[in-house]
């Protein structure tokens, strides 16, 4: 094998090497929650177990039970979700279905909703148009349905989001405490029966420290280095050989 192929297949080898992401923490709201060992949890806070209402939703997760919040004020009181004791790590991401319930009012009403990791926005600036206002966003949330009824406050329909989908939600991080904070805000921001926020099928990855990732450039070089040197040895058998 030529050098240069050698070379060729050893990195496509590191390139197929499996992401390292573990699981932390995930909640169905139905009873099962998963820690990872030794990790310690607080919350979610400031949010009740409301029923989802039956339709082709639930197939997507948003099923059973969910955790609703329907505080008022600018911003409103935020659902707080604390972990501790969490191992060495470099990278955490957070995926959950988003249920943008009852009279939204868009952009155009101030209705806003935010994800913070230890005090830092992660996503904000959600929105939609249940009622009035004209503007959708999701910071690369994706829509999977709008125009139903998800629970059975039929006060203006429902707007469903797969945050999984979101870029922002997965970020650096290696603290061994992570605070995750889900909140609504914005001036027009009414709460109670008439507008809320719920999630469900939440889980969250993380990348433990000394796994196999991407490789450090400082890496690659050493790599490339050293099966440089292994295909001038073979050579020189060869040539010995001869
Ligand atoms: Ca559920
Ligand atoms: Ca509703
Ligand atoms: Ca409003």
């Amino acid at each position: 094998m030529s050098r240069s192929k050698t070379v060729a297949v050893a990195l496509a080898c590191i390139a197929a090497s499996p992401a390292s992401a573990a699981l932390l923490y995930s909640n169905n709201f139905d009873g099962a929650v998963s820690v990872a060992p030794g990790v310690g949890v607080a919350g979610p806070t400031t949010s009740t177990l409301e029923a989802a209402a039956v339709g082709a939703w639930n197939a997507n997760g948003w099923v059973g039970q969910y955790a609703d919040n329907r505080t008022q004020g600018n911003p409103a009181t935020a659902t707080v979700l604390t972990l501790t004791n969490i191992p060495a790590h470099t990278q955490v991401s957070v995926a959950f279905l988003l249920g943008l319930l009852e009279s939204w009012d868009s952009l155009q009403g101030n209705d806003f909703f935010r994800v913070q990791a230890d005090g830092v926005d992660l996503v904000s600036g959600i929105t939609t148009n249940n009622a009035s206002g004209s503007t959708e966003f999701y910071a690369g949330g994706t829509r999977l349905f709008k125009g139903v009824q998800l629970n059975g406050n039929t006060f203006f329909s429902d707007t469903l989001v797969d945050m999984s989908t979101a870029a922002g939600l997965t970020f650096a991080h290696s603290a061994p405490t992570l605070t995750l904070s889900f909140q609504t805000y914005g001036v027009g921001w009414q709460g109670g029966s008439d507008e809320g926020w719920g999630m469900d099928n939440l889980v969250i990855n993380f990348t433990p420290s000394g796994v196999a990732g991407v490789p450090e450039p400082a890496s690659w070089a050493m790599m490339i280095g050293g099966f440089g040197l292994a295909g001038m040895a073979m050579r020189r058998r060869r040539v010995a050989f001869a």
